[in-house]
């Protein structure tokens, strides 16, 4: 049975260069290239019936073609399709989004859809500006381009709640204590207890201080994140007049077109921008999703300079082949290999600079090391609990991380220097040491047993991907 009368089955056509080619796991009530078929007519010319309207043209030239299966089950497996660049609008990701991984999350034979990887062609990618500054540009304006060491970090905690003279107190302690970068948490923006501008405005002061105290370029990165474009554009006029650089906005819940409008904004106005993900879990998670690999691809293309893509290590889900992933995705230059089933080659357009990865969310200064193993040094490491939380408070954990990072980066263990520095100590003592050793195994397995990992993901299906590879 095909659906809607027309083969979109065409398993001898290899895609061409400039084809979008779209990797998904499925798993339905009827047979699994019935469903393919489904997937690829739903999301390209076709529709549940024939349709008298259908000519030659159209279907030769606009419909997406399966060019390979692998089944794990008679109505489960692995669908590759390809899709010819004509089928979509230039200069109008929506216009994708509605296409590839619109109708298709609807159509009720399906038990399971989850899209696991996109190759996006360099011709449509010459559209995008990707990121102004990128991670060249954001270690150049904080000096660390020679040093090469990860930035430091702090989300001011409470999340909520603080006036804005207490927020700029706790950020300016944290950039005073060693940390390059304080910034908003994803649900502050213009509270009556904590208004935007009154934050900004201490911030600003505080940012100063610390940067003459310290000599080192500090980053200040301010939430504007709103329902109301009017409002956003606002605040960036307002921290245009003030002669601030940076910005932070919740990329996922603004949508792509917010998000591209912003950025236009962003690059004119020369800002840095920080990329909080909240929301972006809704679609990796579940079985009927989208893998944020997918969305760091275009994210990096829209051009924001730092994304946050989970840490390995830390309280958010994501185990180290998952985010080692997304690290190369947000900070290799040029081609990203195909590791196994589950991800396909990719290669950025060479325009598109690398950004600047963010690892964030349950981390303390003892998990420093493991999360280097995982990331590298190119990677912005950020604590909240694990600053703030310090048995002496915001300046004791903002040195103690700050501490971490310095011997990290010189190749060190923290272990050698616990005695050394008695913040360290005291962070260890309270959230302990995370031993790197698992985290290199693991690295080092995947480098070497490729095909193992590929037998059992071909296997066992999305399943074994999740849970045993990814764990999430
Ligand atoms: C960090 C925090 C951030 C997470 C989001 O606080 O809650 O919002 O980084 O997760 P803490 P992700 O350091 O106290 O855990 O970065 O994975 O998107």
């Amino acid at each position: 049975m095909v659906y809607g009368g027309y083969r979109y089955l065409d398993l001898d056509y290899t895609p061409s260069e400039d084809d979008f080619v779209v990797l998904a796991w499925v798993k339905g009530k009827v047979k699994l290239e019935t469903l393919a078929e489904a997937l690829a007519a739903e999301s390209s010319v076709g529709t549940w019936t024939e349709v008298k309207t259908m000519n030659e043209h159209v279907f030769k030239n606009y419909r997406a073609r399966i060019f390979k299966l692998i089944k794990v089950s008679e109505n489960a497996g692995f669908v590759f399709i390809a899709y010819p660049i004509e089928h979509f609008d230039i200069k109008n990701l929506a216009q994708f989004w509605a296409s590839v991984l619109g109708n298709v999350f609807g159509l009720k034979e399906l038990e399971e859809l989850y899209y696991l990887d996109i190759k996006i062609p360099k011709k449509f990618q010459k559209q995008f500006d990707g990121p102004l500054f990128g991670l060249e540009g954001v270690r150049k304006y904080v000096g660390t381009d020679k040093t090469g060491r990860p930035h430091t970090g702090t989300i001011v905690k409470p999340k909520v709640g603080l006036t804005p003279k207490e927020w700029a107190d706790v950020a300016y302690k944290a950039w005073a204590n060693g940390l390059d970068l304080v910034k908003d948490d994803e649900n502050l923006v213009d509270q009556d207890f904590c208004k935007w501008k009154e934050r900004f405005d201490y911030a600003f002061d505080a940012l100063d201080k610390a940067e003459a105290e310290t000599g080192e370029k500090k980053l200040y990165l301010t939430n504007i994140t709103d329902i109301s474009i009017e409002r956003m554009v606002e605040r960036l006029d307002y921290i245009k007049e003030r002669g601030h650089k940076q910005v932070m906005l919740d990329v996922y819940i603004l949508g792509f077109p917010a998000l591209d409008y912003i950025l236009k904004i962003t690059k004119k106005y020369k800002l840095i921008v920080h990329a909080h993900r909240a929301g972006y879990a809704a679609w990796h998670r579940g079985n009927f999703g989208i893998n944020f690999g997918i969305l760091t691809k275009f994210y990096r293309l829209l051009g924001v300079d730092q994304l946050h893509i989970g840490t390995g290590v830390g309280k958010m889900e994501g185990g180290t082949l998952l985010i080692r992933r997304f690290h190369e995705l947000a900070e290799k230059q040029g081609g990203v290999e195909k590791l196994y089933l589950g991800s396909l080659d990719f290669e950025f357009a060479e325009h598109i600079k690398p950004l600047m990865p963010v690892a964030s969310g349950g981390l303390d200064p003892g998990r420093v090391e493991a999360l280097v193993v995982v990331h590298g040094l190119n990677v912005t490491i950020q604590a909240g609990g694990g600053v703030h939380g310090h048995p002496r408070g915001t300046e004791a954990g903002a040195r103690a991380l700050r501490t971490a990072v310095e011997i990290v980066a010189r190749g060190e263990s923290i272990k050698e220097y616990i005695d050394k520095y008695p913040e360290l100590k005291e962070a260890i003592e309270k959230w302990g040491y995370l031993d790197p050793a698992k985290y290199k195994r693991i690295l080092e397995f995947e480098k070497e047993n490729k095909d193992v990992l590929d037998r059992m993901a071909t296997e066992g299906g999305i399943g074994v991907i999740k849970e045993v590879i990814w764990k999430i």
